[in-house]
């Protein structure tokens, strides 16, 4: 086997989905984590593979050529993935885009719109005087996921997969309804989408990703009151071109 891939990672639904790709095809990888309430996305070595200052990023030292390669942005990793081991991404072209339909829906769709919602519904209240601007927001983004879990859902009628065969796009969706209690879903109402989640916990490869989460220091949550969520909240939250 050669060199292990690097995985700049955090315990987050982000962080989930690459862990799930690199389980389920077999490479093997190294974990190196990046500890956001820290501000260790902010260290340069970091920003020279992932200028966004967002993890999870990559580095394969068998990249294309034999060369190494970097790669950050969640999708972009795991359809790199899928090319490189000829797996999960779409067993022929129709499939292929099947697949990455459901892929972009969710890092346009599902993810930012989930993290806009806990924002709203955990951190805005210890963050913002005027609770008027929490509701507004905490309400928009709840309606918009629990929009987008009809819509998984409806995809999920008839289909074991989100695209048919089991694929990267399932591996980016699922960490993302782990939180669904905390989205405000009650999932009685989507019990096409309660059944894959049952299906795809239930895989070996997913659950050593998720026991390798729990492997890595978790932060402070970052709706507690204590000196180190503050310390993580200013990190985090407020951010603008440096
Ligand atoms: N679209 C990006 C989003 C990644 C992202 O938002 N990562 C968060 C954690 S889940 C992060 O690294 N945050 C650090 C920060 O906000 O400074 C992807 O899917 O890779």
């Amino acid at each position: 086997m050669g060199q292990p891939i690097e995985l700049h990672y955090w315990p987050t639904p982000n962080g989930h989905k690459v862990t799930i790709a690199l389980e389920e095809m077999g490479l093997a990888y190294e974990l190196r984590p990046v500890n956001l309430g820290l501000g260790e996305q902010f260290r340069p070595e970091f920003l020279a593979i992932s200028p966004n200052n967002r993890m999870p990023a990559i580095v394969d030292p068998d990249g294309p050529g034999g060369e190494a390669v970097s790669v950050f942005e969640s999708g972009a990793i795991l359809r790199y993935l899928a090319d490189k081991t000829g797996a999960f991404g779409g067993a022929d072209a129709r499939a292929k885009i099947q697949v990455d339909e459901w892929l972009f829906w969710q890092m346009a769709g599902l993810g930012p719109m989930a993290g806009q919602a806990n924002h709203f519904r955990f951190y805005a209240p210890a963050m913002l005087a005027d609770q008027r601007q929490v509701a507004y927001g905490a309400a928009r983004y709840t309606n918009e996921v629990h929009r987008l879990y009809g819509v998984l859902n409806g995809q999920l009628k008839g289909r074991e997969f989100i695209a048919g065969d089991y694929s990267i796009a399932d591996m980016a969706c699922w960490p993302w309804t782990n939180p669904w209690k905390a989205h405000g879903i009650d999932l009685a109402e989507f019990p096409e989408l309660a059944a894959w989640r049952d299906r795809i916990a239930a895989r070996p490869a997913v659950q050593r990703a998720m026991a390798a989460a729990e492997k890595v220091k978790q932060g402070p949550t970052l709706a507690d009151s204590g000196e180190a969520a503050e310390a993580a909240r200013r990190v985090l939250f407020g951010q603008r071109a440096r």
